[in-house]
C-alpha cells in the first residue's frame, strides 16, 4: 500500500491522551498524512468525574463531505474511532462510500466499551448501531468487551482459546474482513490480540507481557499505531504486533507516574515507532 493520505473520524478529548490528540500524533509520526473529521468536542474524556463539556458534531458531518465532494477528495484509509451518536453510523458509511478510494481500506475501531461495560453517555443499544459500521470494515478492533456487546455474548474475565475463537467467529459473521481482538490472555503473565481472517478462519496470536497497570487510552494509541504501521506496507499481523510492542513501551514510560491516570506517554515511544518503522 503506497504512502497515500488517510482520514481519522474520531472526537477530540481537549485533555486525556486519546482519540484525535493519539491519532494525529501517532499516524503522522508514521509519515502519513492524516486528515481529521471530529465527531464531537469534549473537556476531557468520559472517564474524568461527571461534568466533562460535550458538543456533538453530527450536524457537521455532511456538509463537509459535501465539500469534500466537490473538491474530489479521497482517502486511502477511513479509520473510526469513538462516534459522538449512533446517527453518526449511517453518515460513516456514507462517508466510506463517497470517499474511500477503490482500493482503500476502511478501519474500525468500536471505541466505546471496556471492563465490560459501555463508556458513559453511550445507549444500550449502541453496540448493534457499531456493529453495523464493522459490517462495512475491511479491519476491525474491538477489546473484549466491545466484541461481546456486538455479539450478544457473555463478557468473561477468565476464558480459554475455545471462547476467543468463537467470539471472533461470531464477529466475523458481522461483515469484515479481518478482526484484530486486543486485550487477549491466557496466562496471567501474558496480553497480547488475536489476528483472525474472516475467509479462511485462520488465528493467530502475538503476546507481550503483562503489566501490573490498567491504563487509559491504550485503546486508540494501539489503533493508531496500528493504522501508521499497516499504512506503511507492513501486513495485518505485523501491525498488529507492532502496535502491541508499542503500546506496552507507552505504558511502561507512564508506570513511575502515579498522577498521570488518564493516559498513557505515548509522545517519549515515538522514536521507537518511527525507528521499528524504518525495517520495513
Ligand atoms: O479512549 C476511548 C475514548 C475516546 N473518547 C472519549 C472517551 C473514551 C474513553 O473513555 O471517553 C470521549
Amino acid at each position: 500500500m503506497s504512502k497515500e493520505k488517510i482520514l481519522t473520524v474520531q472526537d477530540i478529548s481537549c485533555v486525556g491522551q486519546c482519540s484525535l490528540t493519539v491519532a494525529l500524533p501517532v499516524i503522522s509520526a508514521c509519515g502519513i498524512e492524516t486528515c481529521v473529521l471530529p465527531t464531537a468536542v469534549l473537556s476531557t474524556h468520559t472517564a474524568f468525574k461527571p461534568g466533562w463539556t460535550f458538543r456533538d458534531l453530527t450536524s457537521d458531518i455532511e456538509p463537509i463531505s459535501q465539500h469534500w465532494q466537490k473538491e474530489n477528495i479521497t482517502f486511502k484509509a477511513i479509520y473510526t474511532g469513538y462516534l459522538g451518536s449512533r446517527e453518526q453510523v449511517d453518515l460513516i458509511l456514507k462517508l466510506i462510500d463517497r470517499h474511500l478510494e477503490k482500493n482503500g481500506v476502511a478501519i474500525v475501531d468500536p471505541a466505546m466499551a471496556d471492563g465490560g461495560v459501555l463508556y458513559k453517555g453511550f445507549p444500550e443499544d449502541f453496540p448493534k448501531d457499531m456493529a453495523r459500521l464493522c459490517a462495512a470494515a475491511d479491519v476491525i478492533l474491538p477489546n473484549i468487551t466491545e466484541a461481546c456487546l456486538m455479539t450478544d455474548s457473555e463478557f468473561r474475565t477468565e476464558y480459554d482459546e475455545n471462547y476467543i475463537v468463537t467470539l471472533l467467529s461470531k464477529l466475523a459473521k458481522l461483515g469484515c474482513k479481518k478482526v484484530v481482538l486486543t486485550g487477549v490472555s491466557f496466562e496471567p503473565q501474558k496480553l497480547g490480540v488475536a489476528v483472525y481472517d474472516c475467509a479462511s478462519g485462520k488465528v493467530e496470536y502475538y503476546f507481550n507481557h503483562k503489566l501490573p497497570r490498567m491504563s487509559h487510552g491504550t485503546g486508540d494509541v494501539y489503533a493508531a499505531a496500528f493504522v501508521g504501521a499497516y499504512m506503511n506496507g507492513m501486513s495485518v499481523y505485523d501491525s498488529a504486533a507492532l502496535a502491541a510492542d508499542y503500546t506496552v513501551k507507552t505504558i511502561e514510560a507512564t508506570m513511575d507516574d502515579k498522577d498521570h491516570w488518564y493516559g498513557v506517554k505515548f509522545e517519549k515511544e515515538l522514536p521507537y515507532l518511527i525507528e521499528r518503522l524504518k525495517t520495513v
